[in-house]
């Protein structure tokens, strides 16, 4: 009697903590769906994950974000997110287990969760004070949820047990309701409308027509699709910038600051260019690169008006989420084009691509210069503003690196011996390529032949005919730009201000 007493009551305690650990993730779910609802109304990165998140993104350490790059690719942001979930709950079981023996330990860790999701969205770089209120709510119906589920924590009595788990349900079910309904209602308020009504100006000065390039397949076309486009930002959610209020201040160390709204710009003459975009993350070989027709207003017009001080030798681009980057201000005024961007290929930015307005500077890599959401070009100096990757290892100055990269063959090709179109892209923007060789087994260079370009500002694709013998064979490229400088060999990782290194191909004929 005493022994079957014994055992009941470990089975009990047993039991009590899976239900604790049940109603702690319900608990949990319960919050997080509320936040996600709560959030629409005030702000996406306002809510706990993204803000959380945000926080992570800005404070990882470079080793792990580019580890995070490399394994996830354009995924590592939803591998960050469902990391955290999981994390999330593993850490939600463990309080409502612990909130069985004392409810006091469950509210104790709710708190803590409260705590931390609200310092993190009011420490982001656009919270206003609302920024707390999706964390609040959501940890305060946590903890009802929480007192409701585990205070009757009695024991295996079978009634009970499936009131207990109808009740976790029940709450699981209105977790998703919520969460779900504050997806649909965000993914409703986007500024896609608003995109689709924007029509944009006829360029005054429009880009030159595009000669014949080469089409093959695998070979990057000459112009890249916006759906082909790559995408790269530290945006969790992507900003929605409405261009009925979007404004852009330029300001800083000038004579006279300006305000444009965005049928201001839109009235101002436009030119349209191609321009290659880099990241300086690629890898060699890698595509992280993309080349756009893009319709914009010169910068060099815009910082003339405002007539920058002497020493303002630095613009810095601020995107409506606060991100930043640097650029020389005489990069933008020495006549290259440089644009206040609002049309890619034809159409308005695409809202991944920076809707309503960004910048393009051909020439630097992108995360000193392409600033995306932008609404402000504050002017100063480089001693007295590091920009968002400067404190995290990136270089301030970030000219592009003379590259080049063999899109086909690739090693999955089934080859025969015989001819073989040896094809891939090379640039230098702002400088131009000039030369392309190709070497196979460290045989001699052999000079490619270069398609056609509309300017310097672009990449070119190259081809080269190799008779192919049967056996393992590697591939090699390197190309020179026009001031007569070789792609160095070293190779170097993107790291602080891009990679270097020959890219090659192995590649198997039979
Ligand atoms: N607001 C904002 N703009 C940004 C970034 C960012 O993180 N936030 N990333 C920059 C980087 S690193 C690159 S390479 C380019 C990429 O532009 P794309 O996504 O249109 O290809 O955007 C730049 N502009
Ligand atoms: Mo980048």
């Amino acid at each position: 009697m005493a022994a079957s007493a014994a055992a009941r009551g470990r089975l009990g305690a047993m039991r009590n903590g899976v239900r604790g650990a049940l109603a702690g993730v319900a608990a949990a779910a319960v919050a997080l769906g509320l936040a996600e609802l709560v959030a629409v109304f005030v702000g996406a990165r306002s809510a706990p994950l993204v803000a959380v998140g945000g926080v992570v993104v800005d404070n990882v350490p470079e080793p792990l974000k580019q580890f995070a790059i490399d394994a996830f690719g354009v995924h590592d942001k939803t591998a960050l997110m469902i990391g955290t979930v999981v994390l999330l709950a593993a850490f939600a079981a463990l309080i409502g287990y612990l909130a069985v023996r004392h409810i006091g330990y469950g509210y104790a860790g709710i708190a803590l969760f409260g705590v931390i999701g609200i310092g993190a969205a009011l420490t982001r770089p656009d919270a206003g004070v609302a920024y707390a209120l999706p964390s609040l709510l959501g940890v305060g119906a946590a903890a009802v949820v929480l007192w409701r589920l585990v205070s009757p924590a009695d024991d295996v009595d079978l009634e009970d047990r499936r009131h207990f788990l109808t009740g976790v349900a029940v709450v699981l079910g209105a977790a998703a309701a919520t969460g779900l309904g504050g997806r649909w209602l965000a993914n409703r308020r986007t500024v896609s409308e608003a995109r689709s009504a924007v029509t944009l100006p006829i360029p005054a000065d429009p880009a030159p027509a595009v000669p014949e390039t080469l089409s093959l397949p695998q070979l990057a076309p000459y112009v890249t699709s916006n759906r082909a486009f790559y995408r790269i930002d530290t945006a969790l959610v992507v900003p929605q910038v409405d261009p009925a209020t979007w404004e852009l201040k330029i300001h800083g160390r000038v004579r006279r600051p300006m305000t444009l709204t965005f049928e201001q710009l839109l009235a101002r003459p436009m030119v349209e260019r191609y321009v290659t975009l880099a990241c300086v993350s690629n890898e060699v070989g890698g595509d992280l690169i993309g080349n756009a027709r893009w319709l914009g207003v010169p910068l060099k017009d815009l910082l003339d008006e405002v007539e920058p001080l002497d020493g303002a030798d630095q613009v810095v681009g601020r995107s409506s989420d606060g991100w930043t980057c640097g650029t020389p201000t005489a990069v933008l005024r020495d006549g290259r084009d440089a644009l206040l961007a609002v049309g890619m290929n034809g159409e308005p930015l695409p809202i991944d691509h920076g809707f309503p307005v960004r910048m393009v500077v051909p020439g630097l890599y992108g995360y000193v210069s392409a600033c995306k959401w932008v609404v402000e070009l504050e002017l100063t100096s480089f001693a007295d503003f590091d920009a968002y990757w400067v404190p995290r290892g990136w270089s301030a100055q970030a000219p592009i690196k003379t590259q080049s990269r063999i899109d086909t063959p690739r090693s999955r090709n089934n080859l025969t011996p015989g001819p073989i179109t040896v094809a891939g892209v090379a640039w230098a923007q702002h400088r131009g390529i000039a030369r392309v060789e190709v070497r196979v087994d460290d045989g001699p260079w052999q000079e490619a032949t270069l398609a056609r370009t509309v300017s310097v500002d672009t990449w070119v694709q190259w081809s080269w005919r190799w008779d192919a013998t049967s056996g393992a064979h590697r591939l090699q490229v390197r190309a020179t730009d026009s001031t007569g400088a070789t792609q160095p060999e070293e190779e170097n990782p993107p790291a602080p201000d891009g990679a270097t290194g020959w890219h090659s191909v192995d590649v198997e004929v039979e």
